[in-house]
């Protein structure tokens, strides 16, 4: 019995988790999980964490005390920062905590952005989609005018200043934390691959995205997560 069990929803964040699990070689159960007809991921996952939201990592052994009992982990950062402290401890991932090192501050700080700044825009972008495929046909066209007006002015200028950041540190350095790639561009390029097909991108404005980007994709452990796990594909 593998003591890592990723239950990973199609298209959604545990991508993330699945692509770091391939990078550290560990051996994982997994259980795939397709998303419902309105795009959410199935009640089942509420019985495995209350929250009901992929990527959860159930990890047995925890707890010394109760060596068979599961923990069910969530939130990509979390998981992404247990692994890597228990897993990663040659640094070959992340580097290794110090405030005086820039990688390691540019570590953190992409860790935490990309969930905390860069993602929320792109999910407002997906839901106002929602809701104007969702209202009546009467009153659709005011609907859309409203989404029209509320995208332009919040939405589309938070999702450009991050494009512009990414842009601006992919300019500078190879990847998110330096010369060496890590596991914020794990957390990162589900963010660049969301804004590519919610927002669209122009690849010579962010021609050093584009071409991080497929560096990523190039990684035998992406491609094996998406042998597994399936590719994005944004809705
Ligand atoms: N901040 C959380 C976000 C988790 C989250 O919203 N996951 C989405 C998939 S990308 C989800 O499960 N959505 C389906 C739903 O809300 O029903 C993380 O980074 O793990």
């Amino acid at each position: 019995m593998s003591v890592l069990h990723l239950h990973h929803l199609e298209n959604s964040r545990s991508f993330r988790i699945l692509w770091l699990l391939e990078e550290l070689g560990l051996d994982y159960q997994l259980t795939q999980y397709e998303r419902t007809q309105a795009y959410l991921a199935p009640k089942i996952l509420e019985t495995i964490h209350p929250s009901g939201k992929a990527p959860i990592l159930e990890v047995a052994g925890i707890n010394p005390k109760e060596p068979d009992e599961k923990k069910a982990l969530i939130e990509s950062g979390h998981i992404i920062d247990y692994l890597l402290a228990k897993y990663d401890t040659e640094f070959k991932l992340h580097p290794q905590t110090d405030a005086d090192n820039p990688a390691w501050r540019d570590f953190d700080f992409w860790m935490h952005y990309s969930e905390a700044s860069a993602m929320p825009p792109l999910v407002m972008r997906l839901v106002f989609s929602k809701i104007v495929e969702r209202s009546p046909t009467l009153i659709k066209p005011v609907v859309k005018s409203m989404r029209k007006q509320v995208e332009a002015s919040i939405v589309i200028k938070g999702i450009n200043n991050s494009l512009e950041m990414v842009e601006t540190q992919l300019s500078e350095h190879q990847f998110f934390s330096g010369s060496e790639f890590s596991a914020a561009d794990i957390q990162m390029a589900f963010v660049i691959e969301a804004a590519k097909s919610r927002n669209g991108m122009d690849n010579i404005q962010y021609n050093n995205t584009f071409n991080w980007l497929r560096r990523c994709q190039s990684r035998p452990a992406y491609k094996a997560a998406v042998e597994k796990g399936g590719a994005l594909d944004f809705k």
